[in-house]
C-alpha cells in the first residue's frame, strides 16, 4: 500500500475534572512515542491532545469548588498543560470542548443531522452514572439481590432518569457499521471488534441520547437552547473541530483528514464503544471519511485489579515519579514493561528492575564506559573510521542493520513496547561487543588498531541506538548524542543505516545519564508512595 505522507494521531480528551494520575499520562506517553517516531520517519505530523470539559459532574465538581464550571475547567485545563510540558509531550494542539470554534461545530452539526433526520426530539428513560456520564438501558445495568441498579463499566450506583431528550438515529446506521467492520478489519483489534458486534450490536444498538435538559453546562442547541449537548457528541467532534472543519479555512481539516492522511485514534479500552460505534456512525452521517485506525490501549489497574481512575479516588499521580526518576526514566517504563493493548499494573520492583536493567546498566552504561575510554586513550577525540579488519565487528554492523528493520516495522505498525525492546537488544549488541573485545585489554597490550575499531563502533550504536530510543526518551537520549557531540545531520532516522561519518569528532564533557537505583530503598519509597505509609 502507498504510504500516505500525512499523519494524525489524537489521544482522548480526558475530563476536565479532576487532576491527571498515570493513567492519562500512559496514554499521552504512548501516543507521543508514535507520533516523535513518526515525525523522525518524515511524515507530515499532527499530534492532538485536550480536554473534555462539559457535563453535569464537571458542573457539580465546579460547585463544590465555589467556582464558575468556565473558572474550573481553566484550572484544570493549566493543570493539564503542565503535566504535558513536564513529560515533554509534543502535542501540535490542545484542543478544549468549551473553545468557540468547537461550540460553533457542535451547534452546526447538530442542525445539520436535525435537518436530515438523523437527529430526533424523543424521551429518555434510564440509568443514569453520573461519574461516567452515561445513559445505560435496562438490560445494561447490573442488579443486586437487593434490587440495586449499578453502572456495568465502573458499578457504582445509577439513578433513575427521564427526560426529553435528542437522538442520534443510530440504528439506521448499523448495517453500514457491520458492513464497514468487514470491509476493514484493520479498523480495530479483531478481538474488541468481536466485543463490540456481540455485546452492543447483536443484542440490538438503542439510538444514541445525545442532549440533556437537566442541567446547563453543555453546548446549547441552537433550535432549543434548555437543551444542551453534552460528553459524546460533543467530546468526539474535538477531533474535527481542532482541524477546522466547516470553518472558513479548513486546510488543515484537507489535510489531515483528508485522503491523503493516516488517522489514528489512541483510546484506552474504556472507551472503545463510543470511538468504533458512534464514532464512524457520526462521521458516516456527516458524509465524511473514516479514520484508519482506532487503537485500543489496556488500563492501568491497581494491584486488585481495579482501574486506577480520577473518580475512584485510587490514582497515583506522576509528579513524584518524574521529580525522582526524571520524566524519561517513566516514559521509558510505561512504554517497555506495560504491554501495549493489555492491562498493566504499576509494580514497585518491575519499575526499578526495569529502570536499573535497560537504562543504568545497558544504556546509560554503555554510553559512559565508551565515552570515558575516549578520553582515557584518545583525548576524547573518536577514532577515525575505518572498513572494518575483524569478522565480529563486521557482524556487528550487519546485526545493527537486521536489528533497525525491524524497530521500523513494529514501529510503523505501532507495536511500540516491542519497538523498545528491539531498540534496546540493539544497545545490548553493543555491550556484548564490547565485552566481548575487551577494550582495556587491547590498550594494555597495544592493539591500538582494534581499541580505535571497538570505540569507533560502539560510538556509531550509542548514536543509533539514541536516535531509535528518541521517540520514548527525548531529554536523555538528547543528552548521550550531546555528550557524544554528534552533529544534528546524524541525528536522523535516515542517517543510522550511515555509519562511518564520526571520524575525529570530539566528544563533550561526560556525566551519568542514569543513577543505578538501590533497589530496596527505592522498592520501599515506591510502595509507600502508592499504599500509604506501612501501619
Ligand atoms: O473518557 N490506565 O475521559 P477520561 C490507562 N472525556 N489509561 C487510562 C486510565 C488507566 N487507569 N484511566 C484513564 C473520557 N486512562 C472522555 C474521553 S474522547 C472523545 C472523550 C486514559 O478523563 C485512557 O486513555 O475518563 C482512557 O481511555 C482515557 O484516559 C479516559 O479519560
Amino acid at each position: 500500500m502507498e504510504k500516505k505522507k500525512n499523519f494524525y494521531i489524537t489521544t482522548p480528551i480526558y475530563y476536565a475534572s479532576g487532576n491527571i494520575h498515570i493513567g492519562h499520562t500512559y496514554c499521552c506517553v504512548c501516543a507521543d512515542t508514535i507520533a516523535r517516531y513518526k515525525r523522525l520517519a518524515g511524515y507530515n505530523v499532527r499530534f492532538l491532545t485536550g480536554s473534555d470539559e462539559h457535563g453535569q459532574k464537571i458542573q457539580e465538581k465546579a460547585k463544590q469548588a465555589g467556582l464558575e464550571p468556565q473558572a474550573y475547567v481553566d484550572q484544570i485545563a493549566q493543570s493539564f498543560k503542565d503535566i504535558w510540558k513536564v513529560l515533554d509531550i509534543s502535542y501540535d494542539y490542545y484542543v478544549r470542548t468549551t473553545d468557540d470554534y468547537h461550540v460553533a461545530l457542535v451547534q452546526k452539526v447538530f442542525s445539520e443531522l436535525l435537518e436530515k433526520g438523523d437527529i430526533y426530539l424523543g424521551k429518555y428513560t434510564g440509568w443514569y452514572c453520573t461519574p461516567d456520564e452515561t445513559f445505560w438501558s435496562d438490560s445494561q445495568v447490573e442488579v443486586d439481590e437487593h434490587g440495586n441498579h449499578f453502572c456495568p463499566d465502573c458499578h457504582r450506583p445509577v439513578k433513575q432518569d427521564s427526560e426529553e431528550a435528542y437522538f442520534l438515529n443510530v440504528k439506521k446506521f448499523v448495517p453500514w457499521l457491520l458492513e464497514f467492520y468487514e470491509k476493514n478489519p484493520e479498523f480495530f483489534a479483531k478481538d474488541k471488534m468481536n466485543e463490540m458486534i456481540n455485546t452492543f450490536i447483536k443484542p440490538g444498538l438503542e439510538d444514541l441520547c445525545i442532549t440533556r435538559t437537566s442541567f446547563s453546562w453543555g453546548v446549547p442547541i441552537k433550535e432549543d437552547p434548555k437543551h444542551v449537548v453534552y460528553v459524546w457528541i460533543d467530546a468526539l467532534l474535538n477531533y474535527i473541530s481542532s482541524l477546522g472543519y466547516k470553518t472558513k479555512d479548513e486546510s488543515l481539516f484537507n489535510t489531515f483528514w483528508g485522503e491523503d492522511s493516516e488517522i489514528i485514534h489512541l483510546v484506552g479500552r474504556d472507551i472503545t464503544r463510543f470511538h468504533t460505534i458512534y464514532w464512524p456512525i457520526l462521521l458516516k452521517a456527516l458524509g465524511i471519511r473514516e479514520p484508519d485506525k482506532v487503537i485500543v490501549h489496556g488500563l492501568l489497574l491497581t494491584k486488585s485489579g481495579v482501574k486506577l481512575s480520577k473518580s475512584l479516588g485510587n490514582a497515583i499521580s506522576p509528579y513524584p515519579l518524574i521529580e525522582r526518576y526524571s520524566a524519561d526514566s517513566l516514559r521509558y517504563y510505561i512504554v517497555r514493561e506495560i504491554e501495549f493493548g493489555t492491562d498493566g499494573n504499576f509494580t514497585p520492583t518491575q519499575f526499578i528492575d526495569r529502570l536499573n536493567s535497560d537504562l543504568a546498566n545497558s544504556y546509560g552504561n554503555l554510553v559512559n564506559r565508551t565515552l570515558s575510554m575516549l578520553n582515557k586513550y584518545f583525548q576524547g577525540v573518536v577514532p577515525e573510521f575505518k572498513d572494518p579488519m575483524n569478522d565480529f565487528t563486521k557482524k556487528l554492523y550487519e546485526e545493527i542493520e537486521v536489528k533497525l528493520t525491524q524497530y521500523n516495522a513494529l514501529m510503523e505498525d505501532f507495536k511500540i513496547t516491542e519497538g523498545a525492546s528491539k531498540a534496546i537488544e540493539l544497545v545490548n549488541l553493543g555491550n556484548k561487543y564490547f565485552d566481548d573485545v575487551a577494550p582495556w585489554t587491547q590498550a594494555k597490550n597495544g592493539n591500538i588498531d582494534l581499541l580505535k575499531e571497538c570505540l569507533y563502533a560502539a560510538c556509531e550504536i550509542i548514536r543509533i541506538g539514541s536516535i531509535i530510543l528518541s521517540p520514548i526518551m527525548p531529554n536523555k537520549t538528547k543528552d548521550a548524542l550531546d555528550q557524544e557531540n554528534v552533529p544534528e545531520e546524524l541525528r536522523t532516522l535516515a542517517s543510522t543505516h550511515e555509519i562511518g561519518k564520526l571520524s575525529n569528532i570530539h566528544i563533550n564533557e561526560l556525566h551519568a545519564l542514569f543513577p543505578r537505583l538501590k533497589k530496596e530503598e527505592e522498592v520501599a519509597y515506591l510502595t509507600e508512595l502508592i499504599d500509604g505509609p506501612s501501619k
